[in-house]
């Protein structure tokens, strides 16, 4: 291979299974290159065969720890793992990526496991967007399992959610506030709930808290599905497949605790997607949002390209003038006039 390879060429590699050819194109597809764009469709065809689990919750929750663990565990049976770490840097952790090489330092040397860290630079749009396309980079290197860690602090991870088949949200108790996910709406996109930290006191507490949320939460949407509060009451039980009950882990990452019971409910989950037509939805949904948030993208800038700045600006100068309104001056900029 050339000094300098093409990121083409990169992705033929890393078809082969060569691990540097790996990590080369993932810095590519994290500085966006143009050719990394020409790769990136290459490795298409071969994608959607990975299991990808996103893992989000506050910081020092025992992501990072948890991840490892199930990875070993995962590895025990057979599976590959590709892992993304993004953000790790926490004033929890205080500087983690060096901190997560070094927990997750048992896994290094095994060619079945492959940990990239991913800095949070740029817009959260991008970064859920790129960590999107190194998860299709995995996908396609052949792991069987991608597994994406994420700071719960927001939207970030509600969008690398959606890239996931299934959500891991961890939380552990004392941490102040009873159930920190509660208020970042993290719960919603919880398939699976890991309470960590099960050896720490309050552990119950977490428990019950979460029990009261997610009953709660099957209610409304219960409701919603049926579109009529009387369907709450509704006797005849749904087809096995067709709900999915969010069940509540508890593990202790430290010492493996509860980890066998964590792989049962990701396989259990994996399989409710299959049978439920989840998967695919699932996909669909991925898609159609990427597709929507790219074409935004693309028209935005095509716009500012034929038009330029300047008109953008004038617009804003006319419609604050009031000589047009917002819809005037969005019909007259795409009308080029
Ligand atoms: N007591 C106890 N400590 C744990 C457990 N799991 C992790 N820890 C500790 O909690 C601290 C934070 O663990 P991390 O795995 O870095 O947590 P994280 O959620 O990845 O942290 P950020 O990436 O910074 O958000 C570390 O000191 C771990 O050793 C557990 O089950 N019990
Ligand atoms: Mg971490």
């Amino acid at each position: 291979m050339p000094r300098t390879p093409t990121a083409e060429a990169l992705a033929e590699a890393v078809l082969r299974g060569e691990r540097r050819a790996l990590a080369r194109l993932i810095t590519r597809v994290e500085n966006r290159t143009t050719d990394a764009q020409d790769a990136l469709a290459t490795l298409h065809p071969h994608t959607g065969h990975a299991y990808v689990v996103g893992v989000t919750g506050a910081p020092g929750t025992g992501k990072s720890t948890l991840v490892n663990v199930l990875t070993r565990a995962l590895r025990e049976r057979g599976q590959t793992v590709g892992i993304i770490a993004v953000d790790p840097t926490s004033p929890f952790s205080g500087g983690a990526v060096l901190g997560d090489r070094i927990r997750m330092g048992d896994l290094v040397g095994d060619r079945g496991v492959f940990i990239r860290s991913m800095a949070n630079r740029g817009s959260l749009g991008g970064l859920a967007a790129t960590t999107g396309d190194v998860a299709r980079v995995l996908d396609a290197a052949g792991f069987d399992v991608v597994v994406i860690e994420t700071v719960g602090a927001g939207q970030s991870e509600v969008e690398i959610a959606g890239t996931a088949h299934t959500t891991l949200v961890v939380e552990a108790p004392g941490l102040g506030d009873d159930v920190q996910a509660i208020k970042a709406g993290i719960l919603e996109i919880a398939d699976v709930l890991v309470v960590n930290k099960a050896d720490r006191p309050g552990v119950e507490h977490t428990v019950r808290a979460l029990q009261a949320m997610l009953s709660l939460g099957h209610r409304l949407r219960t409701v919603g599905h049926h579109g009529q509060r009387m369907a709450v009451e509704e006797t005849s039980a749904p087809p096995e497949y067709d709900f999915w009950d969010v069940p509540i882990v508890q593990t202790v990452a430290i010492s493996g605790e509860g980890i066998a019971e964590l792989v049962d409910a990701l396989e259990r989950h994996r399989a409710y997607l299959r049978q439920s037509g989840d998967w695919h939805a699932r996909e669909r949904a991925r898609v159609t949002a990427e597709l929507r948030a790219r074409l935004q993208e693309t028209l935005w800038e095509r716009l500012l390209e034929e038009r330029g700045a300047e008109a953008l600006s004038a617009a804003v100068e006319q419609v604050l003038a009031r000589e047009l309104a917002p819809q005037q001056a969005v019909r007259a900029l795409l009308n080029g006039r």
